[in-house]
């Protein structure tokens, strides 16, 4: 069980770890600026002080950070945390309307923002916002401005005292605002870094999810500074860039989505991967046919893993021999997780039914009823299907809502596209229910291809024919370009659903 001291600030814990010199290196990023950790804690105590001093913010004040991924931005959510306040971190791509309700919900009156980002923030029109840009030329410019070296002491904030709140709006609806406290930060660095990553102090992470992202915010700051390692910041990280950073870089630890493994592999030519040695693959589930791809090309096993915002991050997974590709994994040391049916009652081992978790973080939507949807009974509901199989092992089946039921049979979407992702010419997989009178659901794929590859929809059944059961087969494949995705990089099914009339 982990046990924090009840007096914790968690920005004070991570910039000072056991054993990091302060001459050792934090953040680089591909423009060649390198942070040492005593940088990093001198800009950070100048945020905090003029967040303080000249801004007004006071513990429990909500700051909205908004910016591409820079070793600014992690040093301004550092200062936000160090003083006590409430770091709101949100998305490039989130718009003044969603800006507006976040700012709604989560009652935000301050925001520091990347001069690039500001207009969107400033077209929100949020009642009474003050906004701070950084990164701009004017002489008084936060980044810039002349304030006492004198280290600034880290308010004396408990454990449980609110830290962040991270938004989701999953994959459609009113974005949620997920409340995590001080604590909370360092535990899913205790837990799935520690146990499952197992970092070492030499490690360069990088990675494509922004730090608006808490699969980011874990991944490319707690982590590594949890660790006294450093991380390599990227603004931009398409896979090709992900590709050339790792190689330029020597990059250890890679954190991305599959859809980005699927790209790399399009694009692997003869980059110099030798320096990775974990890559962590979350935000949706793994296809097994990608691990074995990237397995081949790279001779890498990839940490599959299921995270939530809800619960920080990572809370099933695994490492080393004790993957199983196609599985998720294990619960992570710390965390228990079981399948349930609708009622809370334990399904049996190979039987599908709800992933239920418990761990040392919980979900807690700000004023929002869907809280009681989330957690019933002390469980987290994740709102995924799934299998534990006899020897412990998670297997996702498909997000709940996401099962076809098509002429009495029960369909997971996800295993379709596993199918269809075993094709050499596909790239991306989606498949859905469309309404049908006479089946229910009938099963509608939609495919990305490789470039150049023909668009043959009745070799493509064939192929899933050959692969599955001849019900799963889809009766329809339309191609796309790109599939919908979420500011996250979650596929957005309900629009799928909604072009095909479910
Ligand atoms: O939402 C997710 O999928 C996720 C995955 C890993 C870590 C954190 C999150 C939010």
């Amino acid at each position: 069980e982990l046990r924090y001291p009840d007096r914790l600030n968690c920005a004070a814990e991570l910039l000072d770890p056991a054993g990091a010199p302060g001459t050792r290196p934090v953040f680089r990023t591909p423009a060649g600026a390198v942070w040492t950790y005593a940088d990093l804690r001198a800009h950070v105590d100048r945020i905090a002080r003029i967040l303080t001093t000249d801004l007004g913010v006071v513990p429990g004040n909500r700051v909205l950070l908004r910016g591409p991924t820079t070793p600014w931005l992690a040093a301004c959510w550092l200062a936000v945390l160090k003083a006590g306040a409430v770091a709101v971190t949100v998305l490039a791509q989130q718009r003044a309307h969603e800006l507006r309700t976040i700012c709604e919900i989560a009652r935000v009156r301050h925001a520091l923002c990347d001069v690039r980002a500001v207009d969107d923030l400033v077209k929100a029109e949020v009642p009474g916002l003050s906004i701070t840009a950084y990164g701009g030329d004017a002489p008084d410019d936060l980044l810039r401005r002349a304030v006492s070296e004198v280290p600034f002491r880290a308010v004396d904030t408990a454990a449980d005292d609110v830290a962040l709140i991270a938004f989701t709006s999953g994959t459609t609806g009113r974005p949620k605002g997920c409340v995590h406290f001080h604590r909370d930060v360092l535990a899913i660095a205790d837990t799935f870094s520690r146990h499952v990553l197992r970092p070492r102090a030499d490690d360069v992470f990088a990675g494509s999810p922004p730090l608006g992202f808490t699969f980011g915010l874990g991944g490319l700051v707690v982590f590594p500074l949890r660790a006294g390692a450093s991380a390599l910041l990227l603004e931009q990280a398409r896979p090709e860039q992900l590709l050339a950073a790792v190689a330029e870089h020597r990059v250890s630890v890679l954190f991305t989505a599959p859809t980005a493994y699927r790209t790399m592999l399009d694009r692997l030519g003869s980059q110099d991967l030798s320096s990775l040695r974990r890559c962590v693959s979350a935000g949706e589930n793994l296809p097994a046919a990608t691990w074995h791809a990237w397995h081949e090309r790279t001779g890498l096993r990839i940490i599959n893993g299921i995270g939530a915002t809800e619960l920080l991050h990572i809370f099933v997974s695994a490492a080393d021999d004790d993957i199983r590709p196609g599985a998720t994994g294990l619960p992570v040391p710390g965390w228990h997780a079981r399948v349930q049916d609708e009622y809370g009652r334990p399904v049996p081992d190979g039987e599908p039914g709800l992933l239920a978790v418990q761990g040392p973080v919980g979900c807690r939507y700000l004023a929002d009823p869907r809280q009681h949807a989330y957690v019933r009974d002390g469980w987290n509901l994740t709102g995924d299907t799934y299998v534990r199989d006899s020897d412990g092992y998670f297997r996702y089946i498909a997000r709940a809502d996401d099962m076809i039921i098509s002429a009495g049979y029960n369909i997971a979407g996800p295993e379709v596209e596993d199918a269809l992702l075993r094709h050499p010419d596909v790239v991306e997989a989606a498949v859905v229910g469309r309404p049908d009178d006479a089946r229910g659901e009938v099963v509608v794929a939609y495919a990305v291809l490789r470039r150049g590859a023909a668009r043959d929809t009745e070799a493509l059944r064939a192929f899933v024919k050959s692969e599955l059961a001849p019900y799963k087969c889809p009766r329809e494949i339309v191609f796309l370009d790109a599939l919908p995705r979420t500011a996250t990089g979650k596929l957005q099914r309900f629009r799928l659903r909604t072009a095909t009339g479910g």
